[in-house]
């Protein structure tokens, strides 16, 4: 069949955090498939790069498990579908109701959007101050918390790398060659090894696809970075590799840290991690010779032992060696609307009625960074009669009971609530435990939009325009944020008419009334969204409501972005309006913010001295304790199980049906020829794996990119796919069955899903 220009349409993936930019053709059953898939060459950031995932996205939007009617738990455990008016009555006063008996910080909220749907959550920020909601988490806080924290103390604000230019990447426990996280990391990892100027670093105990690929892999032990990477810095220091005229320009603190790495023993630290002392020096040297060095960590380190201290001591590294706010180098992305923002919620901000109230959890006193509290303590939050207890929960956008530590703990907490309701697209893990479930539209039948925007110093966002319309009996977030506030009485058509009116008759009419009424009232600023929504929406272009919110930020951005969004065109008084005129026409994505020099990080850089601290007490004595060296497991669990591995064909668990797995990898248990002889096992059988928290049944893939003693499972994988027959087809193990959420980071409470302590044994020799 020949395919026409006309034909492709614009729109983006949602499996990563790129969300590169898609050509697609639609048509099939109901004209509401998604037949062909190619890269969008005038998208400005992806630039027509594709991975081989996005091909597969229909099986996203064409689910058998999809939901398509509110659906009311009974008594029995089954669900009964009902019609969206009694859905939205009776979600609205249950979740008043606790408000009423608790008070709303019972009410919990967790998620709020995926890879690639971040305008949900933006409208339901107005559904948690009508409930007066104050603690939440998303999967944020079982990854980047410790991160973010770091940020904070050093920069005041995030960071990001430069690989399409660096001399030398570093990848910290991350395999962007599956994984991704920045642009085109595929064609990145192919360019930097062709070119022998250049160069990858790799500490990954596995072989990932990344290290085949990398120029010095760093095979730590498991669990092993702190060592690593101390003794990288360590190196740095005692082979007065430092950049000290720019470590006195621009920061503060070298000498109360760098103390601790000059007595350091390195030849020690080095057979703690397992790297011969020379490569680690060569590494070293490597980075401190470099003209620009970006490096990325994730969540092998951060979902690991010593997360948050990982992440402050490879900041060492870039910093004593002087990359950022060059190109090439670390520099500070400008947020076209930050995340953090969005999901500060409304704890430790300063309260007109008293004290500012600490940032910790009600129960478990947990940390609470950017807003988030830690995914391990959100059962613990539940199952317990202390007074303060979380009583209710609103799930958006997220699979908890699947994707947090301890499954089984996290399902017990869910149906302990008084009241919870889920919103998804699918009969997820956590759906099958909620009071009410609500069906929301896909990403690809309403606008949508990631808020991941992370490039420097020119900065990307793309809006999409819907595909198909919602499927019958679905709704936008938008649209269920919204009725919940209406059927709260928050907000009443009465009170927005003359807003509505002024939309539809010209923008400027709005925008003077829609300040005034901000101006004169609180409750309109706290629902703005969900006005705009109903106000503006209507008089946007067909489908393209649910873009409202984003007059706002757009105006927002510009307000307090004058000089960066007037360099990328937006320019003078109307420069928020015509930013987000660029964002609803631009439908392969808009530049909005050029900062014009790598030097502008500096200036964004927002500690109390302005110069980036290197010193973070909290976390030394995290650091001296590694001098007693790395303790090893308990006996009866020989192996570490990194459980959750970015694979070729996972995709968290945006993608359920698991037909998709062409390459049959889903649920293999990667294992090391040596280990597999040693427990008389071979490639394909099948095996019992156990922690202390569970055993599951797997096939082994035998592979030498393991070490001896790591094994490894995928994430995203162990889903109860729901095919169209009504048979429920489970395809490997999934992994949280087998965590354990007190295992986690001692700053930040981030889990320790890649090292789990296990045991495999034969399945004929297990009664
Ligand atoms: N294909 C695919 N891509 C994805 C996703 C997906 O589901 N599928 N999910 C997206 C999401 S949400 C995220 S957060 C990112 C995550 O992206 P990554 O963090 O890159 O993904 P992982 O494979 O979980 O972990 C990376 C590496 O950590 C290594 N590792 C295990 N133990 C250790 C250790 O002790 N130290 C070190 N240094 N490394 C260790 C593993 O061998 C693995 O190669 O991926 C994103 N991209
Ligand atoms: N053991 C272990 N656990 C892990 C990991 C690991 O490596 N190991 N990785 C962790 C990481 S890094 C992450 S990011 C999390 C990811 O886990 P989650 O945060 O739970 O996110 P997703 O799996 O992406 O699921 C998002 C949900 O959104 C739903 N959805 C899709 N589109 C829409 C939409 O338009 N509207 C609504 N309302 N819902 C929609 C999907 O059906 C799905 O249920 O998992 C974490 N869990
Ligand atoms: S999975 Fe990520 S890298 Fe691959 S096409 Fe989708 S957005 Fe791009
Ligand atoms: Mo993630």
């Amino acid at each position: 069949m020949s395919v026409k220009d006309e034909d492709w349409k614009k729109t983006a993936c949602i499996l990563c955090s790129i969300n590169c930019g898609l050509e697609m053709t639609t048509g099939g059953n109901n004209g509401r498939e998604i037949l062909r898939v190619r890269g969008d060459k005038d998208h400005p950031i992806s630039k027509g790069y594709i991975c081989n995932k996005a091909a597969r996205l229909n099986y996203y939007q064409n689910a058998a498990d999809r939901l398509t009617s509110p659906m009311r738990r009974k008594p029995d455990g089954t669900y009964e579908a009902v019609s969206w008016d009694t859905a939205i009555k009776e979600v609205a006063a249950g979740l008043q109701a606790v408000k009423a008996r608790h008070g709303g910080d019972k009410i919990f909220y967790y998620g709020g959007g995926g890879q690639g749907n971040h305008l949900g959550g933006a409208y339901g920020d107005g559904l948690l101050k009508a409930l007066g909601v104050k603690y939440r988490a998303n999967a944020l806080s079982q990854e980047k918390t410790g991160e973010f924290w770091v940020n904070g103390k050093m920069f005041g604000t995030g960071v990001h790398g430069d690989f399409d230019h660096a001399e030398v990447s570093v990848f910290i426990g991350k395999n962007p060659w599956q994984s991704h996280g920045f642009p085109r990391a595929r064609n990145v990892i192919n360019e930097i090894k062709k070119d022998p100027a250049r160069s990858m670093i790799v500490i990954d105990p596995r072989k990932s696809e990344t290290a085949q690929r990398a120029d010095y892999h760093l095979a730590i032990k498991p669990g092993t970075d702190a060592w690593c990477l101390s003794a990288l810095v360590a190196i740095i220091v005692q082979e007065k590799l430092i950049d000290e005229a720019w470590v006195n320009k621009h920061t503060q603190g070298a000498d109360q840290i760098l103390p601790y790495f000059k007595r350091m023993k390195i030849a020690k630290y080095a057979q703690e991690c397992g790297v011969d002392e020379q490569l680690l020096r060569d590494a070293a040297k490597r980075i401190a010779n470099a003209s620009s060095v970006s490096v990325f960590e994730d969540l092998g380190m951060q979902q690991n032992l010593h997360s948050t201290l990982g992440s402050y001591i490879q900041r060492l590294i870039w910093l004593l060696t002087g990359n950022f706010g060059k190109k090439g180098t670390i520099n500070t992305p400008i947020p076209y609307l930050a995340l953090n923002d969005a999901s500060k919620g409304s704890v430790g901000k300063k309260n007109a009625k008293g004290p500012r109230p600490k940032k910790v959890s009600p129960v478990t006193g947990s940390k609470i960074i950017i807003g988030l509290i830690p995914c391990n303590d959100i059962a613990d939050e539940i199952l317990t009669d202390h007074p303060n207890r979380y009583r209710a929960m609103i799930v958006e956008s997220g699979n908890p009971v699947h994707s947090v530590s301890d499954s089984q703990k996290m399902r017990a907490a869910m149906r302990e609530l008084e009241f919870s309701v889920v919103i998804d697209i699918a009969m997820t893990e956590t759906a099958r435990e909620a009071d009410y479930i609500l069906p929301a539209a896909s990403q690809f039948e309403k606008q949508e939009c990631t808020f991941f925007n992370l490039e420097f110093p020119r900065n990307g966002f793309h809006l999409r325009a819907p595909l198909f319309k919602p499927l019958e009996g679905t709704l936008s977030e938008a649209e269920i944020h919204t009725r919940l506030l209406e059927a709260m009485g928050e907000i009443k058509s009465q009170d927005i008419q003359r807003l509505a009116w002024a939309a539809k008759t010209n923008r400027a009419l709005f925008a003077t009334l829609f300040a005034a009424s901000a101006a004169r009232n609180k409750k309109f600023i706290n629902y703005a969204p969900n006005i705009l929504f109903r106000t503006l929406g209507p008089a946007l272009p067909e489908g393209s409501a649910e873009a409202a919110v984003l007059w706002i930020v757009s105006h927002l951005f510009v307000k307090g972005n004058r000089e960066y969004a007037a360099r990328a065109g937006f320019t003078g008084l109307l420069g928020g309006e015509k930013l987000f005129n660029a964002i609803l026409n631009g439908h392969s994505g808009v530049i909005f913010a050029d900062a014009g020099d790598y030097s502008e990080s500096f200036k964004r850089v927002k500690t109390p001295s302005g110069k980036i601290n290197l010193y973070i007490p909290e976390l030394v004595t995290e650091l001296v304790k590694l001098e007693d060296g790395f303790s090893t497991m308990a006996p009866e669990y020989p192996f570490i199980l990194s459980a959750g591995e970015r694979r070729a064909e996972t995709t968290n668990t945006i993608i359920r049906n698991p037909a998709w797995d062409k390459k049959e990898q889903m649920g293999t248990l990667r294992i090391n020829p040596d280990d597999a002889k040693a427990i008389k096992i071979e490639n394909g059988q099948e095996v019992k794996l156990s922690t202390k928290r569970a055993s599951v049944k797997v096939t082994v893939e035998v592979t030498p990119n393991m070490q001896a003693g790591h094994v490894s499972l995928p994430n995203g994988v162990g889903l109860e796919y729901i095919d169209t027959d009504g048979n429920i087809v489970q395809k490997g193990a999934a992994p949280n069955e087998l965590t354990a959420s007190e295992d986690k980071d001692l700053i930040a409470g981030t889990p320790w899903h890649k090292h789990v302590a296990a045991k495999i044994e034969p399945l004929e020799s297990v009664a």
